[in-house]
Parts: C-alpha cells; structure tokens; sequence
C-alpha cells in the first residue's frame, strides 16, 4: 500500500503497511482498484445518471476517514463493472505511469482536490441541487490522470478544479440556504438533558432532518457532533424541540466522546474512527459512511428509516455531561454582511486591525494546540473567521468583542467556507481593492482531502501568502512546493510567526 493523501501520513514515506487512520493495506488496495474503476468509467462514453452517482459517491467514499468496509468498496466497483465491463487496475499503477515524482505529485493533487470536490457536490446533490458542468470536470479529472501530460497542463488543470472548487462550494451554500434557511446567530447549548440522546456527527444536513422527524415526540433527545454543530444555527432545525444542543468536539476526540454519550452515534459522512469496543454497537453510519461491523442505515429512495437507531436509543442512559462552554454559531456571509457597515467602519477607525482566516480541518496531533495558541496570542483588535471542525481547537476561548462585533465569525462546516469567501470579497469592494490588498491573512489548518479542495480554490481566487499546517502536504515534491511558494507565498506555519502577533496594516 502506498497512501499518503492526508496530513497524518508518515513523513517522508506515506503509509505504507497500514494507514495511521486504521486503513489496512487492504482496503487501501480496495479503494486503489475502486480508483481505477473510476477512471475507467470517466474516460469511457457511458453516460447516466447512476454512472454520475458513482463517480461522486465513489471517490467521496475514498476520502481520508470515510469508509473502512471493504465490502461497500467492493461493491461500487462490482456496479461500475455491470455498467462498463471488467475493469483491474489500480489507481497507484496508473499514476506510476509517470515516473516524474514532480508529474505524479501534479496529478495527485488534482485527484485529491477531485475527492474533496466530489464529496462537497455530494451534498449539494443530496439536496436536489446539482450542475453537470461539476460532474463534467470530474470526468475530465479524473480521465486526464492516465495521460501523459506536461506539468503546465496538470498545473492548468489544478488551477482549473480549484475554480470548479468554487462553484460547487456556491451551489452548495445555495442548496443549504435555500432548504434550511439563512443560518442565524444562535448560542448553541453543550449541557445535557436527562433523556437518552441519539449523537448526529458528520456533514449531511438532510439526515439531520430525517432523524429530527422522525424522533420528534419519542422522548428522545438529539445531539450535534463535530461537524454537525452549524445544523443548530438554521431556523429550519431550530423549530425542532428534539434538537438539545452539541456534545463533544471535533472528529478526532469522537473515541471518547462516543464512549460517554450512553446513546447511539449516527455517522453521516467523514470523519468516522474504527470504533472501540465500547460503542461499536451503538454506532451507525449512512451515507458514503462505513465501517465493516457496524450497522448501515441505506437511503431508500431518498429516505432514511432511522427507526433501529431510535429503538436502540430507548433502552440507553442520558448521555455523561462533558464540561464545555456554550458556543456561538451562525455567522454565514447573510449575517456578518448585515454588519457591514460596522466592520468597515471598525476597520476605517482602526479598531479592526486585521482579519485572520483559520478555518479548515482539525486533527490528532498534539501539534495542533499550535492553532490555539496562535488564536489567543492574537492582537485584541484582530477578528478570526472561521468554518470547518478547525475551530474546536479555540471556539471555547474567550476571545471577546470590538464594539458589539465578535472577535470569532463562526460561518459553519468545511462545506460553508463559501462564506469567507463573500465575506473577503465584499470587504475587498467596499475598500476598492483585491483579496491581497485587505488586512487580512490566511493561516489554514489541513487535514484531509475537502481541504486540499478549497486550498486549489483559495489559490484560483488569486489568495496569496496562505500559511498552511501543521505540515505541508506529503504528495508535494521540493519542486512543486518551490512553485507554490514563489507563484503563491504558500509558506507552512508551525509557531505562532512574530509578524502575526505584531500585524499592521500597512
Ligand atoms: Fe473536519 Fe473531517 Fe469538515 Fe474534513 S470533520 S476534517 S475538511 O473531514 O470535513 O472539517
Ligand atoms: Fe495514511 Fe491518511 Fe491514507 Fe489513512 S488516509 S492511509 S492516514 S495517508
């Protein structure tokens, strides 16, 4: 197995006997042969709706933490084979085809951006919003990767993903308001009640609402975890009673958070862990989710029946309270653009400094209390936006207000940074300038491959000097980072940089 698509992969060689995530070398030749598969079918003229649904639901089931059930691998590959006959090679053979490290680490980063791609179109989908022009390039991605290009070609082609990037990531911003509502400012509460509580985790807002029907008037409680916490900010899931408030904090704490939440934990999408024993039985997936021995809720038709989750609810004890702030969500580009003229005042005055974009994902390494540190040694007169599970690393501290706003605009999951980007673009008008000419800087925390995604759409925005950790990529190249660095200032952080503690604004 050689994989090495995310920010936990062992540095200098990538995983190679099993995944720091608990991916075998098994699965991960599973996901190599699904991969191909893929190719397969990108490239061939077979055409139907159920082929798009492979293409995205397939790489989205690839992403780092998604699924580790061999057998649903298997199984989308079979149904591609169905559609578009025997098909045996694996993703790892077809980028061998270029025996340039600088190529491959080109084309890996144009089939990582492609997963992260997928997986945000997934959601849009999900909700009736699709665009054919997405998919379309996701053909042309993927089909490209057996190709002997150059490395201005894959550049282009990197750069091109990075502006489909940004259409998806608007559909989606489009299909999440226009279903749910425009988020608003909410105080979400993290005490727990003394019902049994059934734990949501994951993305998908949809099963949030199918559980949210479904439990209503059973006594049952329900709880948003880790990337779910922005659900309780739309007015469409604040009419629910049932809805109680977040448990826990990102992804990577889920081992013990699920052990005491009592309840059962429905896994929508990534990122989910090899469950321990402790609560294997109470965790579900659906979705793109999977884990091989835990139960799987399948979407019929659009619907999900989440009744054996309910029922297993039932016979469980309230969950453990865990000793949190309340925290304050809800600020999508409607509401921090409805502050405007207060911010661009505060910026005019001087009581605004800077603006300071740590968003992203968060992840195991103790490394990471880095972004927390670098949160609270921030400037007073500085205001962190922010979106994606980064946030649990500082959205408890108590970083205050500059006249009434906020020092932290939460705008929601990775799937919301569609936000900052309205938001950097609509100071950048009111200032009459571009994204790089506004006090604002970029210091972006990664994980896995949705933020491989937005950095390519950061870059195509013409984003400049992004710092980038806790460590840079490990597909990149000493050559294709040489690249990034001179084309685009991407520099990786670390510490907490002198200059980020003393910014001006010149
Ligand atoms: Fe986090 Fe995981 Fe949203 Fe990622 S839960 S790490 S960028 O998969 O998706 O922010
Ligand atoms: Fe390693 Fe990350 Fe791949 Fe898991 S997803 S095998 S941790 S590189």
């Amino acid at each position: 197995m050689l994989c090495r698509q995310c920010e936990e992969t062992l540095p200098g060689t990538g995983c190679i006997r099993n995944g720091v995530c608990g991916k075998t070398a098994e699965l991960s030749d599973k996901q190599d042969l699904l991969i191909g598969a893929l190719i397969e079918l990108a490239s061939s003229d077979k055409r139907c709706p159920e082929c798009d649904k492979y293409l995205v639901d397939g790489l989205f089931m690839t992403l780092s933490n998604t699924n580790f059930d061999a057998k649903r691998i298997d199984s989308v590959r079979e149904g591609i084979i169905d559609r578009i006959g025997d098909v045996d090679i694996r993703v790892k053979d077809i980028l061998s085809l270029d025996t340039d490290d600088d190529l491959r680490s080109l084309k890996e980063l144009l089939l990582f951006g492609l997963k992260g791609l997928a997986a945000y179109y997934h959601h849009a989908r999900v909700l009736g919003f699709e665009d054919g022009s997405i998919v379309g390039f996701i053909r042309k991605g993927l089909s490209s990767l057996p190709e002997a290009l150059s490395a201005d070609d894959l550049v282009s082609l990197n750069m091109e993903c990075g502006e489909v990037g940004v259409r998806c990531l608007a559909l989606l911003d489009e299909a999440n308001t226009s279903t749910y509502g425009i988020p608003e400012l909410t105080s979400v509460s993290t005490k727990v009640g003394t019902n049994p509580g059934i734990l949501i985790t994951g993305h998908d807002l949809k099963d949030l609402e199918q559980l949210l029907e479904q439990t209503k008037g059973t006594g049952i409680d329900v709880y948003t975890h880790g990337e779910m916490l922005p659900a309780n900010s739309y007015p469409a899931f604040k009419r629910y009673d049932n809805l109680k408030g977040n448990y826990g904090g990102a992804w990577y704490a889920q081992k013990d958070e699920f052990e005491s939440f009592n309840g059962p934990i429905i896994a929508t999408t990534n990122c989910v862990l090899i469950p321990k024993d402790s609560y294997r039985d109470r965790l579900f997936t659906t979705g793109t989710a999977g884990v091989e021995g835990v139960k799987h809720i399948e979407d019929v038709d659009g619907r999900k029946d989440f009744s054996k989750v309910i029922d297993a609810a039932g016979s469980c004890a309230p969950p453990t309270p865990i000793e949190r702030n309340d925290l304050t969500i809800g600020f999508g580009h409607s509401q921090v653009l409805a502050l405007a003229d207060r911010i661009i005042d505060a910026v005019k005055s001087g009581a605004i400094r800077r603006f300071v974009v740590m968003a992203g994902c968060d992840g195991r390494e103790r490394s990471r209390s880095y972004y927390r540190e670098f949160a609270e040694a921030l400037p007073k007169d500085t205001v962190i936006l922010t979106a994606g599970c980064a946030k649990y690393r500082f959205n408890d501290c108590d970083l205050g207000d500059i006249g009434g706003i906020p020092r932290l605009v939460d705008a929601g999951q990775c799937n919301d940074c569609y936000s900052l980007v309205v938001i950097a673009n609509a100071l950048a008008d009111a200032f009459g300038t571009d994204v790089n000419g506004l006090p604002l800087s970029f210091n972006i925390s990664w994980y896995e491959q949705k933020a491989v995604l937005v950095l390519l759409s950061l870059l195509k925005l013409g984003v400049k000097d992004i710092m980038l950790g806790p460590r840079l990529p490990g597909f990149i190249t000493p050559n294709i980072l040489k690249v990034l660095v001179d084309t685009f200032g991407i520099r990786a952080n670390g510490t907490v940089p002198e200059d980020m503690v003393t910014l001006r604004i010149e």
